[in-house]
């Protein structure tokens, strides 16, 4: 926050910030895990952020959540059982428990204040808490998929922040081991793999990281306003990946709620510019 006049910068790499204008500070603290800050911007609307990285809006999360979710919940064969990890604002869980066909949706959230700090600030991004269907968990989402005793899922989502703070142990070898491992024998991984151009290296990493766990990877492009440069990745993995495959009756059943995502948006996104072909292992 740069105090002075009321902006709220994000700083990238210490090369390049992103500033909203506060109109009120609506809470910050300092949880168990991170520092979580609340307020109303004039441009994005109530804003969330966690140990100073911009998170998600009102005015653009669905830029956001619709990109992380349907690619993978219209190509996947099966998506009955879904694991999200993250996704503290409820955002992701709302767009996963659209599909009718989602019989269940476990949560792994690693922080309690940020679901609640959500469910009291941001109560039109989180419109899904109550669906039966969703099973929402406080824990480490690292241990959840390395360690604990679980069916397969269909899909799994990782929604998390930047590699800081608890996000960090989200972008190592032993977590995509562990997705693999609770991942079904057809199951898709989807998860944000930061900005091509602003986050080279981490894009980079990902993409070179998981092969070793999933025979098939396809990152993917779209546009988030709120994140720096606007441009952001996806990437979606698995051991029979087929990213083109769309089932056209799931995306027909969401369509009239999806801002953004549709199925010409889908064939559309899986084409990279060369610069960032060129980044790909
Ligand atoms: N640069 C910020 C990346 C944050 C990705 N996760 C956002 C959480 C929204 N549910």
């Amino acid at each position: 926050m740069s105090d002075a006049d009321n902006w709220y910068d994000e700083v990238f790499e210490g090369r390049i910030r992103l500033g909203l204008k506060v109109s009120q500070m609506l809470h910050t603290e300092r949880s168990e895990f991170q520092q979580i800050d609340v307020f109303d911007s004039e441009a994005m609307g109530r804003t969330l952020a966690l140990d100073g990285v911009l998170q998600t809006s009102e005015v653009d999360e669905r830029f956001y959540h619709e990109m992380l979710v349907h690619p993978a919940l219209c190509t996947a064969p099966s998506i009955r059982r879904v694991l999200v990890i993250g996704g503290g604002d409820g955002g992701t869980a709302r767009e996963v428990l659209r599909h009718r066909e989602v019989e269940y949706c476990r949560m792994v959230e690693i922080d309690r204040r940020v679901v609640e700090l959500s469910r009291q600030y941001l109560p039109t991004i989180g419109t899904a808490w109550d669906d039966p269907r969703l099973d929402l968990v406080f824990g480490d989402g690292v241990a959840h998929v390395t360690s604990e005793d679980v069916e397969p899922y269909d899909v799994v989502i990782l929604d998390g922040s930047d590699p800081v703070g608890p996000s960090l142990g989200l972008f190592g070898r032993d977590f995509y081991a562990g997705v693999a491992r609770v991942l079904a024998p057809n199951g898709v991984f989807a998860l944000q793999s930061e900005s091509p151009f602003l986050m080279e290296r981490t894009f980079t990493a990902i993409q070179a990281a998981l092969p070793e766990f999933f025979p098939r990877s396809a990152p993917y492009l779209g546009w988030v306003p709120l994140y720096g440069t606007g441009m952001w990745s996806w990437t979606l993995a698995g051991p029979t990946l087929d990213h083109q495959n769309l089932h056209e009756s799931r995306i027909e059943a969401i369509a009239d709620g999806c801002r953004v995502y549709s199925a010409e948006i889908h064939r559309a996104c899986f084409a990279l510019p060369p610069l960032v072909r060129a980044m790909l292992p």
